[in-house]
C-alpha cells in the first residue's frame, strides 16, 4: 500500500526524495580524467573560478596587470583574503566555497587555506571524483566539447572511450559565431574545406564535419551559446549554417540542438573568463525554429531573468522544446526560487530544473547542495496547494516526480 501524504509528513517526504535523487548534471565544463588537465579540482581551483574573480576586483585594491601576473596560489590567496577573511564570503559563488570545504569534512573555525591546500594535496584524482560524484549525488555530467580545442582534439581523434559517467556534447560555437575568423580555418585544420560564401559544397563540408563528430563523441546534444541579438531566420553566415547544415543533421542523428541565448562576450576584456555579461534577447528566434521545425529537438536556458517568463509560454506552444537549468546569472537562490516556481506553474513537470555549469569537479559537490534546498522548498509550496485542492498523492509518486525533473525528463527526450 503506497504511503498516502498529508501536510504532515509532505516537507519530509519532499526534502527525502530532493537530497536522495541521483541527478544527471546536463550541462557543465568538466572533463573526464582521460582529458588530463582540462579537468580542474582542489580548492585553489575554487577560489579562483571566474566568479570569484570578478567579485575580487571590486574588493581588492589591485589593478588588471598585476593580478593577472599571479600565480594561481597567490591569486587564490588574494581572494580568499579579500572575500573570505576582509569580508563575510555571503555571495553565492563565494558562499559555494564554504558548502564545498564544510562537505568535504574541512574544518571552516581554521580558515586555514593552507590546511585546506594539504587536505587536496592527499587526495588522488581517481578517488576523489568518486567523492565528489558520491558527495554530491550525481550519476553523471555532461561536459562542453570542442572538437577545435588543441588538448581535446587528439584525444577524440586517438578515439576517447573515458568515463561513462563523463557524457559528451558537441559544443559549436566557433563555427556559428566566429565562422569567418575562427571557424573556417578550424575546420580546414581537420581537413573540412569550406569558403567565406557558404556554398552548396561548403554546407555539405559542414555537415560532413558534424557528422564525423557526432560518430566520434556520440554526444548528447550540439550546444552554442548566443548573444542576445541573435535572430533567426537571419540572412547571415550563422542562419545559413543553422538552416543548411545544423538542423538536418540534428533531425538525421536525432541529436537536440541546445541554444543558450542571452550573453554577451567580454564586455569587459580586462576581467578574462570573468569578463561576460548578459541582455534581454528577443525571442522570436526561438519561436520561428520551433514552428519551422517542428520535428527537430530543441534544448534552451536563457541567461536573463526578463526572459524566463516568455521562455516559459514559448514552451507551451512548442513541445520540442525542452528547457533546462538556472544558467550562469541565473543560478542565485532568489532567482533559482522564482522561475522554478513559474517553471512548474506554466510547464507541469516537463522541464529540467537544474544543471550545474561547474567548471571545477569539486563544484558539483555545492552547486547540487544550494539548488536541492531550493527545489525542495518550491516542490513543497506547490504539493502543498495540491493537496490544499483536494490531490491525493503518495510517496512513490512524489519520488517519480522528482526522479523526472531531475534527469529522467533529459533522458526521455533524448530517446524519444
Ligand atoms: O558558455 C557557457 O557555457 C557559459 O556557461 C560560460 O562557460 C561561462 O563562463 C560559465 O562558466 N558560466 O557558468
Ligand atoms: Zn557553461
Amino acid at each position: 500500500m503506497q504511503k498516502v501524504i498529508n501536510s504532515q509528513i509532505l516537507k519530509e517526504t519532499v526534502i527525502e526524495a530532493v537530497e536522495s535523487q541521483q541527478v544527471i548534471d546536463i550541462h557543465t565544463h568538466l572533463f573526464s580524467p582521460d582529458f588530463g588537465g582540462l579537468l580542474l579540482w582542489g580548492v585553489d581551483e575554487l577560489i579562483t573560478y571566474h566568479y570569484l574573480i570578478a567579485e575580487v576586483f571590486r574588493s581588492a585594491d589591485i589593478s588588471y596587470e598585476k593580478f593577472w601576473a599571479m600565480t594561481k596560489t597567490k591569486q587564490a590567496d588574494l581572494i580568499w583574503q579579500t572575500l573570505f577573511i576582509n569580508n563575510s564570503p555571503i555571495s553565492e559563488s563565494c558562499r559555494g566555497v564554504v558548502t564545498t570545504l564544510k562537505e568535504l569534512g574541512l574544518d571552516l573555525a581554521s580558515r586555514d587555506l593552507q590546511d585546506y591546500r594539504e587536505y587536496f594535496a592527499h587526495q588522488k584524482i581517481e578517488d576523489f571524483i568518486d567523492i565528489v560524484f558520491d558527495v554530491a549525488k550525481v550519476k553523471s555530467v555532461v561536459m562542453t566539447n570542442d572538437p577545435f580545442d588543441s588538448i581535446e582534439q587528439p584525444i577524440w581523434l586517438a578515439g576517447r572511450k573515458g568515463d561513462p559517467r563523463f557524457q559528451a556534447a558537441l559544443r559549436i560555437d566557433s563555427i556559428l559565431n566566429d565562422y569567418v575568423d575562427v571557424g573556417r580555418d578550424k575546420l580546414s585544420g581537420l581537413g573540412y574545406e569550406t569558403d567565406l560564401d557558404l556554398s552548396e559544397k561548403s554546407l555539405g563540408e559542414i555537415r560532413r564535419f558534424l557528422s564525423d563528430w557526432i560518430n566520434r563523441m556520440k554526444p548528447n546534444y550540439m550546444a552554442v551559446s548566443l548573444p542576445p541579438e541573435f535572430q533567426y531566420p537571419e540572412d547571415s553566415r550563422r542562419g545559413k549554417v543553422i538552416k543548411e547544415c545544423i538542423l538536418p543533421i540534428s533531425l538525421e542523428y536525432n541529436v537536440p540542438f541546445a541554444l543558450m541565448i542571452g550573453v554577451t562576450r567580454a564586455v569587459n576584456p580586462q576581467l578574462r573568463m570573468a569578463g561576460d555579461g548578459m541582455a534581454k534577447t528577443d525571442l522570436a528566434c526561438l519561436e520561428n525554429l520551433l514552428r519551422d521545425n517542428p520535428s527537430n529537438k530543441f534544448l534552451t536556458t536563457l541567461l536573463s531573468r526578463e526572459n524566463q517568463h516568455e521562455l516559459c509560454v514559448i514552451a507551451r506552444k512548442f513541445p520540442n522544446l525542452m528547457i533546462f537549468g538556472c544558467w550562469w546569472f541565473m543560478n542565485n537562490p532568489s532567482i533559482i526560487d522564482e522561475i522554478t516556481r513559474e517553471r512548474l506553474e506554466l510547464l507541469g513537470l516537463s522541464i529540467i530544473l537544474q544543471h550545474s555549469d561547474a567548471r571545477i569537479l569539486d563544484q558539483l559537490i555545492y552547486k547540487w547542495k544550494h539548488s536541492r534546498q531550493i527545489i525542495s522548498k518550491v516542490l513543497i509550496d506547490k504539493y502543498q496547494d495540491l493537496l490544499d485542492s483536494g490531490w491525493i498523492t503518495t510517496q512513490d509518486e512524489i519520488g517519480r516526480d522528482v526522479a523526472a525533473l531531475l534527469g529522467g525528463n533529459f533522458e526521455g527526450f533524448l530517446q524519444s
